[in-house]
């Protein structure tokens, strides 16, 4: 097993990886940009280091960066997270290359492979896994999409072989369109992808978004760990997903999960992965009536790392998929057969974005927790890396903390999740919370008949700003601090070993400027002494009294009128801004006056001592 795991990541799948490697007896390495030196992922780390600026390229996103300090801090695998670097195949082979560094997923092969569309499509086809009807070679020529709609109708997608997510496809609904959108798609896949390959499939309507958890070990042994339904979607974001599906039989269901396994068996997949499909949703199917193994399913693509939404999984079967992860990394073999994972219950996350979805989802641009008090209690799982008093840092995506909800049934976790998300306080920046609590009591949602198509196509906005008027909390979007932040910079050692260290002083006034040209008189010294040879706070260079750095309080006084002094000697004590500091003279001489007492007030510049 790894000794230190260093999480290429930041948020709460950061803390949530390094939870598991805490339970697996691995120490933890934070990475972390300048906006986030005061995030929870740093805090939780049992090592932390700047990798870079707060834009994702040049910090999270250096493939060097990150790979440099891993073999700094001596780790020996690194776990991406979700996001980032989590899909980068290039990345992954880096960090296969790196010596006494392990990578956390699947191999960078398989990764590139199946991250090319028309080859996932063919090893799929060849699994016996249904793939979309539709090509699985690039095309080139708007004769081909017009040929493909003759055959098998319209509408037909043309998506970019590199595309995925909700990039880089566009929908092609007659003849005429063809030409345009073919053009289209191809510069988006270039844009996005690097390349403008593009291939066709039948476009379905309507479908649900139905994936299968695989987990997979280095010894042959590939098993799924059910399904999920993340058909609540706004703009290609999940915004809500639960397993099991409330829409599908429990035939439908195996026969869709055994697909996956297939499918990740005959592509030789490790690690940890998820098999996304579309099912074809029935237009007629009324409330109870489920889709059965007649309905049509379909192979979309292979997410080749950890989802957000695993823990609904993780819930569901009792089995820690992050850990499994690091496991099977580490070459452990899985510990269960395929019908040992049961899944109990029912399972819900509802993603908590800092966003106003009144004011059509818009993220918040700002602002500090003033309150943060998370619910808890029975079937109720908090993941986050947030604490009270944390200042919203915007420079990623909105995603702030996850709810995650277990019920011995649907009804069960809806009654469950209500009461959870009312218990959710969180003020000083607006959540999607109030819309949670809608969908909550939205027939639809509450039926399991929504699609994909339900929250950009179907639900009325003016109930979402009913939502938020009836549920939402005060924002304080001015938050951000106009209060002094003192930094300062310490060499220290612990344990032998020397840490440059940043010191960031919030809330305290700041350090008056001190004497003029004093050089060394603008660092408070904690008492103790400091033997450097810098000129000494409170020594006047030219004159002959020492006088206050700043304004203060005299703790104590170290010298006598008629005492001999040299420079370094300390004079007095001076508490301010709650540090002792010990007043030094820079001049060698006899004290002539002492001009203060213990627990006398002086302002700066004040005569504290004379010394001839
Ligand atoms: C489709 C489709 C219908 N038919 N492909 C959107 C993201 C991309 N990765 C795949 N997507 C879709 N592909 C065919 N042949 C509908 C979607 C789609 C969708 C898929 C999953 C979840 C939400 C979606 C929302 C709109 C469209």
């Amino acid at each position: 097993m790894f000794d230190k795991v260093l999480v290429a990541n930041r948020g709460e799948i950061a803390v949530r990886v390094m939870r598991a490697c805490e339970e697996l007896g691995i120490d933890t390495v934070a990475v972390y940009s300048e906006a986030d030196k005061d995030s929870g992922h740093v805090r939780y780390a049992d090592e932390a280091y700047n990798v870079g600026p707060a834009r994702a390229a040049d910090s999270y996103l250096d493939h060097e960066a990150v790979i440099d300090t891993a073999k700094k801090a001596d780790a020996d695998a690194i776990h991406p997270g979700y996001g980032f670097l989590a899909e980068n195949a290039e990345f992954a082979g880096k960090v296969e290359d790196t010596e006494g560094v392990e990578w956390i997923g699947p191999n960078a092969d398989s990764m590139q492979q199946l991250g090319e569309k028309t080859h996932a499509r063919k090893t799929m086809r060849e699994a016996d896994v249904p793939i979309v009807p539709g090509t699985t070679d690039p095309v080139e020529d708007p004769a081909e999409v017009e040929e493909f709609g003759d055959e098998h109708g319209y509408p037909i997608a043309i998506k970019a072989e590199g595309g995925g997510g909700g990039r880089g496809m566009k929908v092609v609904r007659s003849a005429e369109e063809a030409e345009d959108q073919l053009e289209s798609a191809k510069r988006e896949g270039e844009a996005y992808f690097d390349n403008d390959n593009v291939y066709l499939e039948r476009y379905l309507e309507n479908p649900r978004h139905i994936e299968v958890q695989i987990i997979a070990d280095h010894h042959g042994n590939v098993r799924h760990l059910g399904e999920r339904d993340c058909s609540l979607q706004r703009r290609h974001q999940k915004v809500i997903e639960e397993g099991p599906s409330p829409a599908l039989t429990d035939e439908l269901r195996e026969q869709i999960a055994e697909a996956a396994r297939r499918g990740a068996d005959a592509a030789g997949y490790y690690n940890a992965g998820t098999f996304e499909f579309l099912v074809e949703e029935d237009e007629d199917r009324g409330d109870g009536e489920l889709l059965g193994p007649d309905a049509n399913f379909y192979f979309l693509e292979v997410n080749t790392r950890i989802q957000v939404e695993h823990t609904v999984t993780e819930e569901l079967t009792d089995i820690d998929i992050v850990k499994s992860q690091i496991r099977v990394a580490a070459d452990e073999e899985l510990g269960f057969e395929q019908d040992e994972v049961e899944l109990e219950g029912h399972a819900m996350e509802f993603r908590i974005n800092a966003e106003n979805a009144a004011d059509d989802f818009a993220p918040a641009t700002g602002g500090k927790l003033t309150t943060y008090d998370p619910p808890g209690g029975i079937g109720v799982r908090v993941d986050d890396a947030l604490r009270q008093g944390d200042d919203l840092v915007t420079d990623y995506d909105s995603m702030i903390a996850k709810l995650i909800v277990h019920g011995a049934d649907r009804e069960e976790c809806i009654a469950r999740s209500k009461r959870a998300l009312a218990e959710y306080d969180i003020e000083g920046i607006p959540t999607i919370v109030p819309f949670h609590r809608l969908m909550l009591g939205d027939e639809a949602f509450v039926a399991g008949t929504h699609t994909t198509k339900y929250l950009d196509h179907t639900l009325d906005p003016e109930r979402i700003a009913e939502a938020q008027e009836k549920w939402g909390t005060e924002t304080d979007s001015t938050a951000s601090d106009d209060e002094e932040v003192v930094e300062r910079e310490f060499t220290v050692e612990v344990n032998g070993k020397r840490f440059e260290v940043d010191l960031e002083e919030r809330g305290a006034a700041a350090i008056p400027a001190g004497n003029a040209g004093g050089e060394g008189g603008q660092k408070p010294r904690p008492a103790g002494g400091d033997d450097s040879d810098d000129a000494g706070a409170g020594a006047d260079g030219e004159g002959e009294s020492v006088t206050a750095e700043m304004q203060g309080t005299i703790l104590d006084v170290n010298v006598s009128e008629g005492d001999e002094v040299a420079s370094g000697d300390v004079v007095c004590v001076l508490e301010a801004m709650k540090m002792e500091n010990d007043v030094v003279t820079s001049r060698s001489g006899t004290v002539t006056q002492v001009a203060v007492g213990e627990g006398d007030s002086v302002d700066m510049g004040d005569v504290l001592v004379v010394i001839e």
